[in-house]
């Protein structure tokens, strides 16, 4: 604890010039929203490459967008927490505040809506997002409000303009990401202060490097140990519904 009660982490992020953060699956946790690989995960159940690859949805476009709608159908049900919450309202706050997420649940852009913030050009969605579908012929793009429901091949979602089958405007495993979304990534990154990683297994490159690029403090919030607690100063051992609260209280 320092002079001031609070913890070295919570002092460098109140005084911190720029923070990063890179949030993972952990932190939509607390909103019912499963990880990847935890032991209730997603993919206990299937293995990525059988369902977030290109491949998988040019075999089998049905098993990929049933597994994509049964997905919205579960986040439809799910509400921000307060982790999200303390993201956004530092961002309605003006904290110079880069939220980086792999997650494409939609939860944190629905944290800054609530929190009146318009955060576009402050968080970056390295891997898409599940609510906004790309059209496979003409790339035109819309964003769902609703989740699908899709049980048939008719249920298939098609592009209005052009008829062609959309997809989940998603990164899938062998995909690049966007380039100009994955520069500002690195900037914000490099420019950090402070970085933290928010409940991210730390295992899916390219976005588990961005925590390698900060010269400053960076700490982790995670209940278990990942690749990256090495280069953690700090290591949270606990979630992110109550430590980011409180590192931006
Ligand atoms: C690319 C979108 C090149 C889709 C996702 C070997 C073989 C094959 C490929 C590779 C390989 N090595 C590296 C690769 C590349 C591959 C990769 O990294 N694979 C890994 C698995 C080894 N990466 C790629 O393919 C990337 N593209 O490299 O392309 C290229 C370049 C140019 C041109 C062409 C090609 C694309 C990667 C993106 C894949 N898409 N998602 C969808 O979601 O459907 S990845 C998916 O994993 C999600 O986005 C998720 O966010 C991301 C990371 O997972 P986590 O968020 O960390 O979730 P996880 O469950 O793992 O962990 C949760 C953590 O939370 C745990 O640590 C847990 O302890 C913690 N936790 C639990 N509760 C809490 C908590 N923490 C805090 N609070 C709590 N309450
Ligand atoms: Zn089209």
């Amino acid at each position: 604890m320092t002079a001031t009660g609070r913890s070295p982490a919570q002092e460098w992020c109140r005084r911190a010039e720029r923070l990063a953060v890179l949030c993972g699956a952990g932190l939509s946790v607390a909103s019912g929203v499963p990880t990847f690989r935890g032991p209730a995960g997603l993919w206990r159940q299937y293995r990525p490459e059988e369902l977030a690859s290109p491949t998988a949805f040019a075999r089998d476009p049905l098993l990929v967008w049933q597994w994509y709608a049964q997905r919205q159908q579960a986040i439809a049900r799910c509400r921000p927490n307060a982790g999200h919450r303390a993201l956004a309202q530092a961002l309605a706050a003006g904290r110079r505040l880069a939220v980086l997420t792999q997650n494409v649940d939609g939860l944190q852009q629905r944290a800054c809506a609530a929190a009146g913030v318009e955060a576009d050009d402050q968080i970056e969605e390295l891997h898409g997002c599940l609510w906004r579908l790309r059209c496979t012929a003409c790339g035109a793009r819309r964003m769902l409000s609703t989740a699908l429901q899709i049980d048939t091949p008719e249920d298939l979602p098609r592009c209005a303009s052009c008829g062609g089958l959309e997809r989940p405007a998603v990164v899938w495993f062998g995909e690049g990401l966007d380039q100009r979304l994955f520069e500002r990534a690195i900037a914000a990154a490099r420019a950090s202060t402070v970085f933290i990683i928010a409940g991210t297994s730390g295992v899916v490159e390219p976005a588990a490097s961005l925590a390698r690029l900060c010269a400053g403090h960076v700490i982790e919030i995670n209940p278990e140990p990942t690749p990256l607690s090495a280069i953690a100063e700090v290591s949270i051992r606990g979630g992110c519904e109550q430590f980011l609260p409180e590192l931006f209280g």
